[in-house]
């Protein structure tokens, strides 16, 4: 009899329903006879064995049968679903004490680094800090500083030109021009950024930075000039760092020193860094050159100045015991992250 055989299933459903004891068995029980493919969808089909007038009393107990399992499947979800919550919530472990997630912090370039603590060091003499155009005019980057149109430092090889009337600075004396120009006297102005030679081995990068200082008043002398560079370089280096002056030449100065500091590696003994020597070259200076003044219209009778030059990296160099100016434009993360 059909009939039987629905209560058979019915029952058989509600055993399966009870028995499940997590919600992916209950699921399945659901399926195998709730489903489309299930059971009880069987039965209906089944039910074109009966007589005609016996089928809509057949069909009325199927669905009394069905509603009634699925009301029962969704209590015991509930229950089950609670059950499987509180193991859950039982089992978890929440440990305050692991470290959180780690993230890798930036920071300054060693580069930037230094300009920043040079910049410091001269802002509290009064200097202003200066910037200007990486392409400049020919006559800012070498007429206005006395480089006449024959002089070495014009050459090709070592400037990149843009165009016969550009190029990319070779210094930062142009930033310097600028401020001439701008200023009136006295002042004092300090010029840092990078400039570009066009020169590429160990020692020496296509790219690299300068900072300048420049100053105009109306008496200015070289020992204005020497007693500047040895306070800088004491609050730049350490107390203990002395500094000589060498005679040079520079066609933007004169007279014109080379700036030499005792080595601050092996403090003067002789190492690697200072090639046995115990001084270290860092950059230049000197009086500003009159035809340099008599360029921007600062009448050099009025007015002296002195002015000097370091480059960045070497100063960097020297500071940190660095062997190879080329790790300062690698961008590897392990020399950059020790600074
Ligand atoms: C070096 C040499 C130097 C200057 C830069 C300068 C600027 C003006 C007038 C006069 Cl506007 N002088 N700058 C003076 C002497 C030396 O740099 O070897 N630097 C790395």
């Amino acid at each position: 009899m059909l009939q039987e055989k629905a209560n058979q299933v019915y029952e058989q459903a509600k055993a399966a329903i009870m028995a499940a004891n997590d919600t992916k068995t209950l699921y399945a029980a659901k399926v195998q006879f709730l489903g489309k493919q299930g059971q009880l969808s069987s039965l209906m089909k089944e039910m074109v064995q009966l007589p005609k007038e016996e089928r809509p009393e057949f069909g009325k107990l199927v669905n009394e049968k069905k509603k009634s399992l699925e009301s029962q499947y969704e209590l015991r979800e509930n229950e089950l679903k609670r059950q499987e919550l509180e193991t859950q919530i039982a089992n978890e472990k929440l440990d305050m004490s692991l470290p959180g997630p780690q993230f890798n912090r930036g920071q300054k370039h060693p580069i930037t680094h230094v300009i920043e603590e040079i910049t410091d060091i001269l802002s509290r003499l009064g200097y202003s800090v200066q910037s200007g155009p990486l392409i400049e005019k020919d006559w800012f980057n070498f007429e206005a500083l006395n480089i006449p149109p024959d002089h070495p430092a014009r050459d090709e090889q070592d400037t990149f030109y843009i165009d016969h009337n550009h190029v990319l600075r070779t210094h930062t004396s142009p930033v310097q021009i600028h401020t001439m120009q701008k200023e009136k006297p006295p002042f004092r102005a300090i010029a840092p950024g990078p400039v570009f030679r066009c020169d590429s081995d160990v020692s020496h990068s296509p790219n690299f930075h300068q900072i300048e200082a420049l100053l105009i008043d109306k008496t200015v002398s070289m020992a204005d000039l020497k007693g500047t560079i040895a306070y800088f370089v004491r609050e730049f280096f350490g107390s203990e760092i002395k500094t000589r002056f060498r005679p040079s030449f520079f066609p933007f100065t004169e007279p014109s020193a080379e700036v030499d500091c005792s080595c601050p590696i092996c403090k003067g003994k002789g190492c690697r860094m200072c090639k046995g020597s115990g001084w270290i070259e860092i950059g230049g200076s000197g009086l500003v050159n009159p035809k340099v003044l008599e360029q921007v219209n600062i009448d050099p009778s009025e007015w002296q100045g002195f002015a000097f030059g370091f480059g960045v990296e070497r100063m960097a160099i020297i500071k940190y015991g660095i062997s190879d100016i080329r790790l300062f434009s690698d961008n590897d993360i392990r020399f950059l992250s020790q600074f």
